[in-house]
């Protein structure tokens, strides 16, 4: 039996409880086998057992008055996953669907793709199962200080600076803050994705979204075409699909597709980018606004989607952007995606396709991008809002976008040349989970047994 096989049936035995866990580690070890047996020193330093582990796990009680006054009690964790490369860095996601299963695949997954940033931060992710859904302002605001009056214990500018991810946005990163400095009197950059007015950095709110569709122009390019002209689809509604859409005009294509957990939209024109802003952002309403504000818009509610599947994967497509949720796209939509002609599947949310997924998407030859790859420019730009922080300094807009264009590229181009390495130069999986691992691995044997 295999090193990466052995250590993944012992990982089965013990967390059997945590499936998507399992399923993030399987992804990642099933591809790391060549590197490992190329060089026996991982196996020897037993970096597979190590690495699956995390470093620090913290849980803890939230409890918080809402509005009618009655005391609510919520789950809190952070999972300081690994600090080999740096501080601990990756979002917080406010979700009822959130447990400890979910964030240690979502901390899993932040190791490599911090790695392949090339930037020095380590991996980690938190959040809690508090639903922002329907609540009001001032309620989020005591949620919030509940949360970090444990979490302010635990992460620092320099040891562990969380972000948003599902449910966290800008509201929620200032409202942190505020307790933060309130709790530790100490002004200092312990999250990213800040307002721009108290340290965070320009191009932070639009960096995943930009980001995936500047990997994804890449992936196009590397096979001779290009995104100019398509038309796309991209699910979710949220930070993530909002600036994918929007910088898929900037290059040409047209989106025609977003969704939310309640229905999606069809909108064969293109996508109004202002409308879903003021939908989501502004409003914090569903979908079936954006339909109320564009008439000739087609809403589908998710009572009448085909059991358990997005019908966006059904609309015909060049190429198609997950920016929802994990395991949002299944192996029949994968195959209804192919069928119909996509070239391109660049992920912008975390694990959005099922293992059976991928396979069929590596099969087919499209260009696949993964989600520690294709989303890495949201994690990139926090580290860019670090470097402002930590230099009070303040870039603009342009500056901070050059340099997540050349992150980007420089992350399509590991992938593609390790994985060409390795004699299978279209298997971005693999590209992308060897460059990514080789880094972390070698500086935790650099840094010892500790
Ligand atoms: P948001 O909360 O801004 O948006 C999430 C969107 O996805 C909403 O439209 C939401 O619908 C929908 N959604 C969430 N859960 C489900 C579900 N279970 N079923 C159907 N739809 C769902 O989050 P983000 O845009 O920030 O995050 C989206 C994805 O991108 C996540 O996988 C996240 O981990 C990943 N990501 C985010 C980064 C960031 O910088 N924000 C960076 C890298 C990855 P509704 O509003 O109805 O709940
Ligand atoms: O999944 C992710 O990379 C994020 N949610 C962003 C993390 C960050 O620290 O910006």
């Amino acid at each position: 039996m295999s090193y990466a096989q052995h250590v993944m049936d012992d990982l089965k035995q013990k967390y059997a409880s945590e499936p998507v866990f399992l399923q993030a580690v399987q992804e990642v070890l099933m591809t790391l086998q060549p590197a490992l047996d190329k060089d026996p020193k991982y196996q020897q330093h037993k970096i597979l057992e190590r690495i699956v582990e995390p470093e620090r796990i913290i849980g803890f009680r939230v409890e918080w008055v809402d509005d009618k006054g009655e005391i609510q009690v919520n789950r809190g964790f952070r999972v300081q996953y690994n600090s080999a490369l740096g501080p601990y860095k990756g979002g917080l996601r406010f979700h009822p669907s959130v447990n400890l299963g979910i964030l240690k695949f979502l901390g899993f997954e932040q190791i490599f793709k911090n790695s392949l940033t090339g930037l020095a931060i380590g991996g980690a992710k938190g959040g809690s199962d508090f639903d922002p859904k329907g609540k009001s302002d001032i309620e989020v605001m005591r949620f919030c200080q509940a949360f970090m009056n444990e979490l302010y214990r635990h992460v620092g500018a320099t040891i562990d600076v969380p972000a948003g991810d599902i449910g966290v946005g800008g509201r929620e990163v200032g409202y942190l803050f505020g307790q933060y400095k309130k709790l530790t009197k100490s002004y200092e950059g312990v999250l990213t994705g800040k307002n721009v007015l108290f340290g965070g950095s320009l191009a932070r709110t639009e960096a995943t979204g930009y980001g995936n569709v500047y990997f994804a122009q890449h992936m196009m390019q590397g096979r001779g075409d290009s995104l100019e002209g398509k038309t796309c689809v991209v699910s979710g509604a949220g930070n993530v699909a909002t600036y994918c859409c929007e910088k898929l005009y900037h290059i040409g294509a047209k989106p025609v597709t977003v969704s939310d957990s309640r229905g999606m939209i069809y909108d064969a024109d293109g996508i109004k980018v202002d409308v879903l802003k003021q939908v989501k952002e502004v409003e914090r309403a569903s979908l079936t606004r954006y339909a109320e504000l564009v008439p000739g818009a087609k809403y589908t509610p998710v009572s009448e989607y085909p059991a358990g599947r997005n019908v966006v994967w059904n609309v015909p497509c060049d190429a198609a952007f997950p920016c929802a949720t994990q395991n949002e796209l299944n192996l029949e939509d994968a195959k209804a995606l192919l069928a119909n002609g996509c070239k391109c599947v660049s992920e912008g949310a975390n694990m959005p396709s099922t293992l059976e997924a991928v396979h069929a998407f590596l099969e087919s030859g499209i260009c696949y991008g993964p989600s520690k790859a294709a989303n890495a420019g949201g994690v990139a730009t926090s580290q860019l809002e670090m470097a402002q922080n930590a230099s009070m300094q303040k870039w603009d807009f342009a500056t901070v976008d050059n340099k997540l264009q050349g992150i980007m590229g420089n992350i399509y181009a590991n992938a593609f040349e390790t994985a060409k390495d390795f004699g299978q130069p279209n298997n971005l999986v693999l590209g992308a989970n060897i460059a990514g691992f080789r880094k972390v691995a070698d500086a935790m044997i650099a840094q010892g047994v500790c």
